[in-house]
C-alpha cells in the first residue's frame, strides 16, 4: 500500500471533527444579566476584578497569558485611547472608551484592547466562554482565531456597546483577537470554562481513532 492510500485511507475513516476540532459560536445577549446566566453554569477563571487598572504588553490571568501580537498596533489619531501598542484593565471611570463595560456581577473591571489590532492569550484550557463588548461600530472587523487557525469575525456595523457570548470548543493552545480597526476596540470579560470535563474528550478519542488506524494498516503491510 503506497502513501497516497495510506493517506486517503485515513482521511476516508477520520471523521471531519478530529481534523478541524474548533468552532467558534458568537451569540449576541440582549443584557448583562442574560449574558451572565448564559454562563451560571461554568467555572470562573477571570474576570480581571483583581488585576490592578493601567496598561500591559503581557497580564497573567486565571484564563492564561494575555500579549500584545508582534504584528499588532496601537490606536490611530481618530483613537481616544493611549495610541499605544499595549491593552488596559479598566474601570468606567478611567475608561475614555463608549460602550465597554464590565460584566462581572458586582464588579467593575474589563481587559481592553485599547483599539490595538492584536492581541493573544495564550492558554491550556481547550474550551473556553468569554463575553465581549462594542465590536465593530466604528468601521473595523474583529476576528477571533483559535491555535489552529480556524477563524470567526463578527458581524459589521454594530451599534455602540453589543455584548456578545463567545463560546470556543478547541482552543488549541491560544486564541488570537485581531482587529482590522486602529479605532475601533472591544472589551474583554469573565472567562469561563466547563466545570467538569467530560470523559473520554474528544482529543483522545481522534488520537486513539489515529493510532488504531496505524496499527491497523500496518499489520496490513506486513501481510502484503
Ligand atoms: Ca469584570
Ligand atoms: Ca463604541
Ligand atoms: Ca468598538
Amino acid at each position: 500500500m503506497n502513501q497516497l492510500v495510506i493517506a486517503m485511507t485515513i482521511a476516508s475513516l477520520v471523521p471531519l471533527s478530529c481534523l478541524s476540532a474548533s468552532t467558534i459560536t458568537l451569540t449576541e445577549e440582549p443584557t448583562v444579566s442574560a449574558a451572565n446566566a448564559a454562563e451560571s453554569a461554568l467555572l470562573s477563571l477571570a474576570n480581571f476584578e483583581s488585576d490592578a487598572l493601567g496598561s500591559y504588553s503581557t497580564l497573567t490571568t486565571g484564563a492564561g497569558t494575555f500579549e500584545v501580537m508582534s504584528t499588532s498596533h496601537g490606536g490611530d489619531k481618530l483613537s481616544v485611547g493611549t495610541h499605544k501598542d499595549q491593552f488596559a484593565i479598566l474601570d468606567a471611570a478611567d475608561s475614555p472608551f463608549l460602550g465597554r463595560y464590565n460584566t462581572t456581577l458586582g464588579g467593575s473591571q474589563w481587559l481592553d484592547s485599547n483599539d490595538i489590532t492584536g492581541l493573544e492569550l495564550l492558554t491550556t484550557d481547550n474550551t473556553l466562554w468569554f463575553l465581549v463588548t462594542d465590536p465593530d461600530d466604528q468601521g473595523g472587523v474583529l476576528t477571533i482565531e483559535t491555535g489552529n487557525g480556524t477563524e470567526m469575525s463578527f458581524p459589521t456595523g454594530l451599534p455602540n456597546g453589543s455584548l456578545w457570548l463567545v463560546e470556543v470548543q478547541g482552543v488549541d493552545g491560544s486564541l488570537r483577537f485581531v482587529d482590522s480597526s486602529r479605532h475601533d476596540g472591544y472589551g474583554l470579560d469573565d472567562f469561563a470554562t466547563v466545570a467538569s470535563t467530560p470523559e473520554p474528550s474528544g482529543l483522545a478519542l481522534c488520537g486513539g481513532l489515529l493510532a488504531a488506524l496505524f496499527v491497523g494498516l500496518a499489520w496490513r503491510r506486513r501481510k502484503a
